[in-house]
């Protein structure tokens, strides 16, 4: 899957990238440098190789790619990114989208489109006028994907459990049954009285209930290390396609590891036995994985 992520300079790409899916912190984005020309990255999720395209946005480089449209070829999601905090770019970022959708038309090709309304915050901006920006942007920029299969959000670096949800979705999107199993586990996990973290075997996290354990969409290291050390013994000693593993303390502390078809894994941690109900709807939860394990199977196949 490709993915890329356009915007004039300065709007965000790059810090987006990093904190989504190279788990660093939104202040330490602050010093990015301009991308030169474009980047691009690998971010394995679900079992799938993502191709992450970081255009770089200064004018020169924009000119410079853009006379090489084979380098846009292949995209399944376009992420044209707008800088709520400069509405001054509005138009021109308006005329390099206009520009990037006609030379997608040259190649024949029609990606799916996620528009950011990017740095939807008060770092280092005046609340008062941010409103009016985003009712501004939205006049300008809604109208232009209509004949697109299009979506738009409101995101900043500064809210990072709701950016990775928001990949996490744009993601899951190019799957088409698994969105329903993701929003009956988020609504499963309120009702667990334990701490239950699902994530994929390479440690993107999909659905948890516990303050902290990620950053963007990366699993905590300790977890990761954990999950990765799991699934080589389920490889190469179990040798089978799904495992359970578990642990405990001397006072009931217990962590219990499912991994289901070598992809999803579920983390569980709780103090003592469950009540019958919780359980109950943890077993659910289980068996609804297990499906969804084997739906991202039988996606890939297809
Ligand atoms: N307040 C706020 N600042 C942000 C946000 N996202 C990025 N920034 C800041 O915007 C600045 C530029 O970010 P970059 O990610 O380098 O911008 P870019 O789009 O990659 O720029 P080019 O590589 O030149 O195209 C940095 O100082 C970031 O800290 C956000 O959501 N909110
Ligand atoms: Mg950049």
């Amino acid at each position: 899957m490709k993915i890329a992520l356009i915007g004039l300079s300065g709007c965000g790409k790059t810090s987006v990238y990093s904190v989504a899916f190279a788990a660093k912190k939104p202040e330490e984005t602050k010093g990015l440098a301009p991308t030169i020309l474009y980047e691009t990255r690998r971010h394995p999720f679900l079992g799938l190789q993502v191709g992450i395209f970081d255009f770089g946005g200064q004018e020169e480089f924009r000119k410079e790619y853009m006379e090489k449209p084979e380098i846009f070829r292949g995209t399944d999601i376009l992420i044209p990114i707008v800088d709520l905090h400069d509405p001054n770019s509005y138009e021109e970022a308006k005329k390099y989208f206009i520009d990037l959708l006609d030379l997608y038309r040259r190649n024949n090709e029609k990606p799916k489109i996620f528009l950011f309304l990017h740095k939807w915050d008060v770092e280092d901006y005046q609340k008062e006028l941010l409103d009016t920006n985003v009712k501004n942007a939205k006049e300008i920029f809604l109208e232009m994907f209509k004949d697109y299969d299009f979506d738009y959000m409101l995101t900043s670096i500064y809210e990072e459990d709701k950016l990775a949800k928001v990949f996490r979705d744009i993601l899951i999107s190019e799957y088409a049954d698994l969105k329903a199993h993701v929003e009956k586990a988020e609504k499963q996990l309120d009702e667990i009285k334990a701490k239950v973290i699902i994530a994929d075997i390479s440690g993107n996290v999909i659905v948890h209930n516990v303050q902290g354990v990620s950053s963007g969409l990366t699993l905590r290291g300790d977890l990761r290390d954990f999950i990765n050390a799991c699934n080589t013994v389920r490889e190469n000693i179990f040798m089978s396609d799904s495992a359970k593993f578990g642990g405990r303390d001397g006072d009931g502390k217990e962590i219990e590891l499912h991994i289901f078809k070598y992809i999803i894994s579920v983390l569980v941690m709780k103090q003592g036995e469950l009540s019958r109900e919780s359980q109950d709807k943890l077993n659910m939860l289980l068996n609804d994985m297990k499906l969804f394990a084997d739906l991202i199977i039988s996606a890939h196949t297809d």
